[in-house]
């Protein structure tokens, strides 16, 4: 899917600002014939939560209403007209003019409609019915129930299968943007690189509407000086002396693509593109055939007011923190994150591990790994989900709106979902298999578990091509006592090792809930000097385990979660706070990332040829 932006022959009109605004309380139907029966406003993009100081907004559960008008410029009217959300979190109900254009459930990912055929001459009523509900059918996962009140009226309760604030509304930019009648739809775009003699055969499909009969596309460097043209709507072009787009050197090309109907040039697009070679292999991770060591993060959209909304200039900065720590990547936990946040990525060379938001697939929580290690454990999840349809449909998406960008290295797949109960493969061995049809690029798949899953409980590792866990010891397990952390953290590793020795491993969150600001003479957990300790003792068995090929710990910065008794004001696991001021261990980890090369960190004795003869180049 392409993002929408202006191009030669393309406008682009944007629908942010303030729209009308109200809770759907379900006590008179609203008709979205008519105008909403409010002169309240919110502002889009955000979640609506935090913008009011209403507690009955903010916990809102069930049906909200939006609403803004816009006109189109005469110029525009013969145009065909795309009425495209970046998100609508969960689910939408699109009304133009009274008529119900178009309706979406998932609420991270794009849709569109063509909008030509409901305009008006001139003013234009765009209305949006969204729901927040979360149940055992969606992603991510919500303990879904209703009552009602005193009055019959229905009541909806919520209670989210997973640890972050269920913020929802109108979340990322709605736009609308034209295109010629005759149009590009879609491009994807396959770079195989030939590291030995610094060449790739870029692959360009092009999807174009019937009205187009020929397509030509311009690769132009970074600088946009033209380095190759081809033509045709599945074409393959060979560049030499390429630039690699690295990680944390990113360097990025365009295929310009221009659509010509009877010889005239109708309709231009122009889609960024990075050339890289992802490989894994003998239990290592290859970034343009040098083994990479992944420094980073588990985040999170969430930032003060925006909520999980687009917020543009905290996505920069924290890109920069990253890159001021000497971190290389991040995991999307736990939903496919903003495509403008993709694209900035794609710009500054960080690696993207991008997850889909299967979260909370987990029916029960227990820690008694005896009773798991039975072969036929079963837990009642694969039972109550009904989540195979809505997961499937997030694996489409985000493999068509992110198949292109350069800084996507990995699926996840899910996060903690109950791979350790009998169910568990049946249930994701299609899922894998479809991420990896459908992925032009073919990047490794992975899934993030849960500490009930080790090698001994776990019945899906032979599914993943990384293995990324999520592990508290010290923390969750064992809290406070950091030496017996260290030794189960030590033995687990090389357990995984031991067992899967082609298998990259990688952790994609540990981490300490820390208040800021709290210090303790005796490293006591939660205090600042507490989440050092444990972030060094884990890094010292990071370092002992030659398959061990990266950290991203939990979190980059605190976030706002639902209530709960291990919760003040959210999960406080952040090495920044929520308004990204550092907390101590920062500076401890900025030393030793800074001090990890991205590239050949942990290299064994064949690739260390390999990258001999590349640096040598
Ligand atoms: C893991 C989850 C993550 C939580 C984290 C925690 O993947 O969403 O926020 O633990 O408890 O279970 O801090």
């Amino acid at each position: 899917m392409l993002y929408p932006m202006t191009t030669p022959s393309r406008a682009l009109i944007d629908l942010s600002g303030l729209w009308k605004f109200m809770i759907d309380k379900e006590v008179q139907p609203i008709d979205p014939k008519q105008p909403l029966p409010t002169e309240d406003v919110i502002s889009v993009p955000a979640s609506f939560n935090d913008q009011t100081a209403s507690q009955e907004i903010r916990e809102h559960v069930g049906y909200v209403w939006y609403e803004t008008n816009f006109s189109i410029a005469r110029a525009l009217k013969s145009e065909r007209l795309v009425l495209r959300f970046g998100s609508a979190t969960h689910e939408a109900w699109v009304y133009l003019n009274g008529q119900e254009i178009t309706h979406h459930k998932g609420g991270f990912t794009p849709f569109e409609v063509v909008i030509n055929d409901y305009l008006n001459d001139g003013n234009n009523r765009l209305t949006v019915k969204l729901s927040n509900v979360l149940d055992y059918s969606t992603l991510p996962v919500g303990n879904y129930s209703e009552s009602t009140d005193e009055d019959g009226h229905v009541v909806r309760h919520l209670d989210e299968n997973f640890d972050f604030f269920n913020y929802a509304g109108l979340q990322r930019p709605v736009k609308i943007y034209s295109t010629p009648k005759d149009y590009i739809q879609d491009i994807t775009i396959v770079p195989n690189v030939d590291l030995d003699r610094s060449s790739a055969e870029v692959e360009i499909k092009t999807q174009i509407s019937d009205g187009l009969d020929n397509v030509k596309v311009t690769i132009l460097d970074q600088n946009g000086h033209p380095v190759a043209e081809v033509s045709g709507t599945d074409s393959s072009v060979t560049l030499t002396d390429v630039r690699l787009w690295q990680p944390l050197n990113a360097y990025l090309y365009s295929a310009q693509v221009d659509g010509f109907k009877n010889g005239e040039l109708v309709d231009s697009y122009s889609e960024a593109f990075g050339i890289r070679k992802i490989e894994v292999r003998d239990g290592q991770f290859l970034f343009n055939g040098q083994p990479f060591y992944f420094k980073g993060f588990g985040k999170h959209e969430d930032t003060y007011v925006h909520g999980r909304g687009f917020n543009e200039p905290v996505n920069v900065l924290d890109i920069n923190l990253m890159k001021d720590m000497g971190a290389n990547s991040f995991r999307t936990s736990h939903y496919p994150y903003s495509e403008e946040m993709m694209r900035l990525c794609d710009r500054e060379g960080i690696v993207v591990i991008d997850e889909t938001p299967a979260v909370g697939l987990m029916a029960s929580f227990d820690f008694n790994l005896s009773i798991l290690e039975q072969d036929d454990f079963e837990d009642d999840t694969w039972k109550t989900m009904k989540t195979a349809a809505a997961h499937k449909q997030v694996i489409q998406e985000i493999i068509d709106r992110d198949k292109n960008h350069a800084c996507v290295a990995m699926w996840s797949i899910a996060n903690e979902a109950a791979t350790f109960s009998k169910g568990a493969h049946e249930y994701f061995k299609p899922l894998f298999d479809l991420a990896r049809r459908l992925d032009p690029q073919k990047r490794p798949c992975t899934y993030t578990s849960i500490m009930m899953a080790n090698p001994r409980t776990d019945k899906c590792i032979d599914l993943v091509d990384v293995i990324a866990l999520n592990s508290y010891y010290g923390w969750y397990v064992g809290n406070g006592d950091l030496k017996t952390a260290e030794k189960a953290t030590r033995d687990e590793l090389l357990e995984y090792q031991a067992k899967f020795p082609e298998k990259p491993i990688i952790y994609t969150e540990y981490g300490a809930d820390t208040v800021a600001g709290l210090h303790s003479n005796y490293g006591e957990p939660f205090s600042e000097e507490f989440q050092e300790d444990y972030y060094r003792m884990a890094s010292k068995v990071f370092d002992e385990i030659p398959n061990f090929v990266g950290e991203q710990l939990w979190n980059f910065a605190d976030f706002q979660t639902k209530f709960g008794i291990q919760r003040v004001q959210g999960n406080k696991k952040g090495i920044f706070t929520r308004s990204r001021e550092p907390k101590m261990v920062v500076r401890y980890l900025k030393n030793r990332w800074t001090a990890i090369p991205n590239l050949g960190y942990k290299v064994k004795s064949d690739t260390q040829d390999q990258a001999k003869k590349l640096t040598t180049k």
